[in-house]
């Protein structure tokens, strides 16, 4: 019996406040409006942010809440003037919607769009759908939305500039980690460093984020990539992955900023931070030469923290720079990074730790927790 037009009663992993645990509830999602897409969810993703978003020390996030942001799935109907999707479509939900018509879609310079519309704020933004309700309730209660995507549920609701239709081959279980860890870090050092042949790269948390940066070095032609982490047990996939010296900042008497800079003649050409430490952020730009070093920052500190930076680096020729998403224009990029890989051009498999049912979710947040997984997968 076709579902189209209808509210489907499904799962979903509802975050009722914040610090409690998912409960897995039914939930009906009530049907696309116009310019919006319902998907029927396959594989999703858990990531640092999601676990960000429900902490006690994060103080903008709106209950209940149905979070996910890194999906894959396949779209079961589509609402008024929707043009460029069709039942059966293989898709990605992006939390970096791309309109294509906003002065920074124009623009060549950013990849931000303005339909994310609190930009400063953006992991809570799009707590509902652009027309200001949401699609989801439970036990007669509205349920918020996550950063227009919420793929903690079987069934969900987008609107047309945050979904991008992808290869019908793909494999949902892997390419879902395109949605945000792997395009974040990838791109960090592709698009946003613009790393370099024979460069020296140093890259600071090793979780999917920053595995997925030491891939983008590799690829990029660096001759030297430092991988730095507080977890000895990120090593071996690291250098699997292209690192060429793995450091653990406990090892070291001295700051780690200043044994790169020993070990590599005056500090390294690129720096990537992916943890949200500010004072990682501050290593890291230290850690980078004179006269050019880069410093990009992907991480956010919880809790509005902020890093001062001293004057006298930018003035020695050090630049800092940060990307959201990698620097990728997200609808023209996520289907050539999902062929990218379809191509072998890099390995998502790797940082597939683990592959659980959706309703493990919780014991996907205890193996992110205690470090135990680069990236679980939770299959509907
Ligand atoms: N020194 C070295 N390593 C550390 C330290 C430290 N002081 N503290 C933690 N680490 C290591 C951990 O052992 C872990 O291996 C790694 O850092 C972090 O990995 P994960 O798996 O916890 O995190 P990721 O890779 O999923 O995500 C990291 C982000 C930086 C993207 C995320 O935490 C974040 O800040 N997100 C907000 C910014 C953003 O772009 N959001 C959009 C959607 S993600
Ligand atoms: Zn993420
Ligand atoms: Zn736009």
């Amino acid at each position: 019996m076709s579902t189209v037009g209808k509210v489907i009663k499904c799962k979903a992993a509802i975050a009722w406040e914040a610090g409690s645990l998912f409960s897995i509830e039914e939930v009906e999602v009530a049907p696309p409006k116009e310019h919006e897409i319902r998907v029927k969810i396959v594989a999703t993703g858990v990531c640092r942010s999601d676990a960000h978003a429900i902490s006690p020390s994060f103080k903008e996030g709106l209950f209940p809440v149905i979070l996910g942001h890194e999906g894959a799935g396949i779209v079961e109907s589509t609402g008024p003037g929707v043009t460029k999707f069709k039942p059966g479509d293989k898709v990605i939900p992006l939390y970096m919607p791309q309109c294509g018509q906003c002065k920074f879609c124009l623009s060549p310079k950013t990849n931000l769009c303005e339909k994310i519309s609190k930009i400063k704020t953006a992991i809570s933004d799009q707590d509902l759908m652009p027309d200001g309700t949401s699609r989801f309730t439970c036990k007669g209660k509205q349920i918020y939305h996550f950063m227009g995507t919420s793929t903690f549920s079987e069934y969900t609701v987008v609107a047309e500039t945050s979904l991008v239709k992808i290869d019908d081959a793909a494999p949902l279980e892997k390419v879902c980690l395109i949605g945000c860890g792997f395009s974040t870090g990838y791109g960090a050092a592709i698009n946003t460093a613009k790393v370099e042949p024979g460069s020296t790269c140093a890259v600071f948390g090793l979780g999917g984020v920053g595995l997925s940066a030491v891939m983008g070095c590799k690829v990029s032609g660096a001759s030297r990539i430092f991988a730095i982490d507080i977890n000895k047990d990120k090593f071996s996939l690291a250098k699997e992955l292209g690192a060429t010296d793995c450091l653990n900042p406990q090892d070291f008497k001295k700051p780690i900023q200043e044994v790169i800079t020993e070990m590599n003649d005056g500090g390294v050409d690129f720096a990537i931070e992916c943890i949200g430490n500010i004072a990682v952020m501050n290593a890291a730009l230290e850690c980078t030469t004179v006269g050019w070093g880069t410093c990009v920052i992907v991480g956010v500190a919880v809790g509005g923290q902020t890093i001062a930076v001293s004057p006298m680096q930018l003035i020695m020729g050090k630049k800092i720079n940060a990307t959201f998403f990698g620097g990728w224009k997200s609808i023209d990029s996520v289907p050539k990074l999902v062929s990218d890989y379809m191509a072998k051009k890099f390995n998502l498999d790797a940082l597939v730790t683990y592959t659980l049912p959706f309703e493990k979710i919780n014991k996907a947040f205890d193996l992110m927790c205690e470090g135990k997984s680069t990236r679980t997968v939770l299959v509907f």
